[in-house]
């Protein structure tokens, strides 16, 4: 197991003590800290004035209590969360998640890793993340809308386009976003279009936002896949998840010419080893809100396996790109998905694949895209909505796609190129980490001790 530098080791035993009971937290932190060894060798500097124990203390955290009544007249409390990890590099800037899992560790453990993450796109944001415990599945539009609208009169007042800029993640969509704007304004009587991105085109949304991240993943594992000289083309692809990520990884793989032949939801993953057939999977999941499993009537081919009872990386495939949830992706996955002979992995979900997983794909030599790095398309271009906003401007989807196409070239580029600076060459995680790492830490030297 990779080690944390004696200098280091306390700082971790302290994040373990001090946040009790948060063991996705932990995991982020551990695996940051076992990439910094070999920037304090090089720079102790580093060391000073507890810098690295800032970056592990949140700025703020805000708890609080969200009420709402729903259709059946029942008043329901969910608990909200929004943790501001660290303004240096500019507001606040990260997604809301709304899934029962969801409790102040997820939302720690998702910040962290937020801070590096958009320390990589080179744009001027922030780290934070949010959201809730409420389960939007099977509520009614009503009840959603009621939801948000308690969400954000608590929210608001941590919020602001210079402060603190929330987009989506789990369960929160185009549709959340929307209500979530709506009482925003109403509550503050400003049409602060800066304030939430991933918003609808007819109110301030960007073009290109909602592919971003799953064409952006898609864009980080074809620039690894060429290091080697390979290509998307041809290449069976496994895609987990169903949701937004997913489902534009498949598109921009497919227009890629790989052949994407599995994906999943959390009750279960298909295969269709023609390839899939990504129009029926947008009906059933964007415009239905139905489950996976009914790919297979709809269409008539295919199989379809419950959760439980085998895993979507048994499927054999040369790439994975696992695009669901955190620690979806254990060791024994990874040893399977060797065995089969996979070559790339790009991580599209945050935190997907565990330590014990990630550690099989280096020493097997796969080519491994840590999500801080190969997922930052959506936040980079939800800046790109921001910069839209502010100079209340509208740019063509072609435009924006071209900016997140060289953004995800350069993250792809510095990550491999600090990896080797480092001593670690093709070790993408070190690379991020490292490279992430940097950019933050130089502005926080320049604000003292805040
Ligand atoms: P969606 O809500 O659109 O989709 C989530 C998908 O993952 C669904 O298919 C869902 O299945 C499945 N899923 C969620 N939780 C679980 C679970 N506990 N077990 C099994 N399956 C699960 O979310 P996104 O596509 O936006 O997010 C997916 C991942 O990508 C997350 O890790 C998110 O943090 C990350 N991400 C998202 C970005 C964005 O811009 N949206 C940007 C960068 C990263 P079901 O519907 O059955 O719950
Ligand atoms: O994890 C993520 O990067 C997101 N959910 C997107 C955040 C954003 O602010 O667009």
């Amino acid at each position: 197991m990779p080690q944390i530098d004696d200098k280091l080791a306390p700082i971790y035993e302290q994040v373990v003590r001090r946040n009790a009971g948060e063991p996705e937290f932990h995991q982020a932190v551990r695996e940051v800290l076992e990439s910094l060894g070999r920037v304090v060798a090089k720079r102790p500097d580093y060391l000073e004035d507890a810098l690295i124990e800032r970056l592990c203390e949140p700025e703020r955290q805000i708890i609080f209590r969200v009420p709402w009544t729903d259709d059946k007249g029942q008043v329901q409390i969910n608990r909200g969360f929004r943790v501001q990890f660290s303004s240096a590099m500019g507001p606040y800037k990260g997604g809301l998640r709304f899934h029962p899992s969801v409790n102040v560790g997820i939302i720690k453990f998702l910040g962290f890793e937020q801070i590096f993450k958009n320390a990589l796109t080179g744009l001027p944001i922030g780290g934070g993340k949010g959201g809730s415990d409420f389960d939007p599945k099977g509520r009614s539009d009503g009840e959603v809308m009621r939801f948000c609208q308690s969400f954000m009169t608590e929210l608001y007042r941590h919020l602001g386009e210079y402060t603190d800029v929330p987009a989506g993640d789990i369960g929160v969509g185009g549709r959340e976003i929307g209500y979530m704007f709506g009482q925003y304004k109403r509550l503050t009587n400003r049409y602060e279009a800066g304030v939430l991105t991933g918003k609808g085109l007819f109110y301030g949304g960007s073009l290109a936002r909602t592919e971003a991240t799953g064409y952006g993943n898609t864009y980080f594992t074809r620039a690894m896949l060429q290091t080697g000289g390979e290509d998307f083309d041809g290449k069976t692809t496994v895609v987990s998840g169903s949701g937004n990520v997913a489902i534009y990884t498949i598109e921009k793989v497919q227009s890629y010419g790989g052949k994407v032949v599995a994906c999943s939801d959390s009750s279960g993953y298909i295969v269709d080893e023609n390839g899939l057939d990504l129009d029926l999977i947008k009906e059933i999941k964007e415009v239905r809100r139905g489950r996976i499993g009914e790919y297979v009537r709809l269409k008539g081919q295919g199989y379809f396996v419950k959760s439980g009872e085998g895993s979507i990386w048994d499927v054999p495939c040369q790439v994975a790109m696992p695009s669901a949830t955190q620690n979806e992706l254990t060791g024994k996955d990874a040893a399977k998905l060797v065995k089969n002979g996979v070559q790339a992995v790009g991580e599209g979900a945050n935190m997907p694949s565990t330590p014990e997983a990630i550690r099989t794909f280096q020493q097997a030599g796969v080519k491994f895209g840590p999500g801080k790095a190969a997922n930052a398309g959506g936040v980079a271009t939800s800046a790109l909505e921001m910069q839209q906003n502010a100079s209340r401007d509208r740019w063509s989807f072609e435009q924006t796609e071209a900016r997140l196409a060289t953004i995800m070239r350069d993250i792809h580029d510095s990550c491999y190129e600090t990896a080797e600076e480092f001593g670690a060459p093709g070790d993408y995680v070190i690379g991020a980490n490292i490279a992430g790492f940097i950019r933050v830490a130089e502005p926080m030297r320049a604000f003292g001790v805040i």
